[in-house]
C-alpha cells in the first residue's frame, strides 16, 4: 500500500489504541453468527434492520457513572426489531473484535420482557426490568494490581476476536429476555469504565425456574458508585498486597433449586 494509506492506518489503529474503548460487536450460538450494532458503520444501515438483535450503542466510549440511566444498556439502547434464538442450558457467545483494557469484572445479566402480545422487549424499560446475574469473572490470580484477570486473559493477540461465552441458565422458564453484558474496567484512578451492551433473545426449553426477587436488580440501582470495588485506585500500596476482589451486584443465579 502507498505511504499515505500506511499512514492513514497507522492513525486510525494509534487512536484506537489512545482511546482503547470498545463494545460487543456480534453474539454466536452454535455455528450461527448474530451481527450486532457497529458505531463505526452509518447509522441508516443499522438502525430499525429487521436482521438487529442487539440495543443500539452509538459510540465505543464508557459509561463513567454508575448512575447513569445508560449503565443499563448502553447510549442510546434503542431497542432493535429481532431476537437471537437459544435454547436454555446452551451457551451464547459474545464477540469482541478487540479488547485492550486489562484490569476490572465482566458480568452477563437476563432480564425477563414482556409478553409478546405486549411489545415484547421492545417495550421493556431497561431502568425497570429485573436484572438478574447469570454469570461473573474477576481476578484470577494475582494482586489487584498486577495480578491476571479473565478482563484480560480472554483477550486475543493474533487477531482473532475474543470471545466470552456465556450459559442460559438450564431450568429457566423460557421467554423473551435481554441479555446484558458489561466490562467494567478500572485501570484508571477512581473512574470507572462501564462497558453495557444488550440483545435481545427468544429463550426456548422446558424449564420452569425464575429468581427469586432477591437478585433482580436495576440498572442503575444495582451498583453503589461508592462501592469499594467500583470507586477504586488500584494503584495503592494496600492493592499491591491484595489478592481478592468483590465483583459488584451480588451473587449469580444459576436456576438450580
Ligand atoms: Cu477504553
Amino acid at each position: 500500500m502507498g505511504i499515505l494509506a500506511s499512514l492513514a492506518l497507522a492513525t486510525a489503529l494509534a487512536s484506537q489504541w489512545v482511546y482503547a474503548h470498545g463494545g460487543l460487536a456480534n453474539y454466536t450460538v452454535g455455528e450461527t453468527w448474530y451481527r450486532g450494532y457497529d458505531p463505526d458503520q452509518p447509522a441508516e444501515d443499522q438502525d430499525g434492520k429487521p436482521w438487529m438483535i442487539q440495543r443500539k450503542w452509538a459510540s465505543i466510549d464508557p459509561i463513567f457513572s454508575a448512575t447513569s440511566p445508560f449503565l443499563a444498556c448502553n447510549d442510546p439502547g434503542t431497542p432493535p426489531p429481532s431476537y437471537i434464538p437459544v435454547a436454555a442450558g446452551d451457551n451464547i457467545t459474545a464477540v469482541y473484535w478487540y479488547w485492550l483494557h486489562p484490569v476490572g469484572p465482566m458480568t452477563a445479566w437476563l432480564a425477563a420482557c414482556p409478553a409478546e402480545a405486549e411489545g415484547g422487549c421492545a417495550a421493556a424499560d431497561v431502568n425497570e426490568v429485573g436484572w438478574f446475574k447469570v454469570w461473573e469473572a474477576g481476578l484470577q490470580e494475582g494482586t489487584v494490581t498486577e495480578g491476571m484477570w479473565w478482563q484480560k486473559s480472554f483477550q486475543n493477540w493474533d487477531g482473532s476476536p475474543d470471545l466470552w461465552p456465556v450459559t442460559i441458565p438450564a431450568a429457566l422458564r423460557p421467554g423473551l429476555y435481554m441479555i446484558r453484558h458489561e466490562i467494567l474496567s478500572i485501570h484508571i484512578e477512581d473512574k470507572p469504565q462501564f462497558y453495557p451492551e444488550c440483545a435481545h433473545l427468544n429463550i426456548t426449553g422446558a424449564g420452569t425456574a425464575v429468581p427469586p426477587a432477591s437478585y433482580l436488580k436495576k440498572f442503575p440501582g444495582a451498583y453503589d458508585p461508592e462501592d469499594p470495588s467500583i470507586k477504586i485506585n488500584i494503584y495503592t500500596d494496600a492493592m499491591r498486597n491484595t489478592y481478592n476482589y468483590t465483583i459488584p451486584g451480588g451473587p449469580i443465579w444459576d436456576g438450580k433449586l
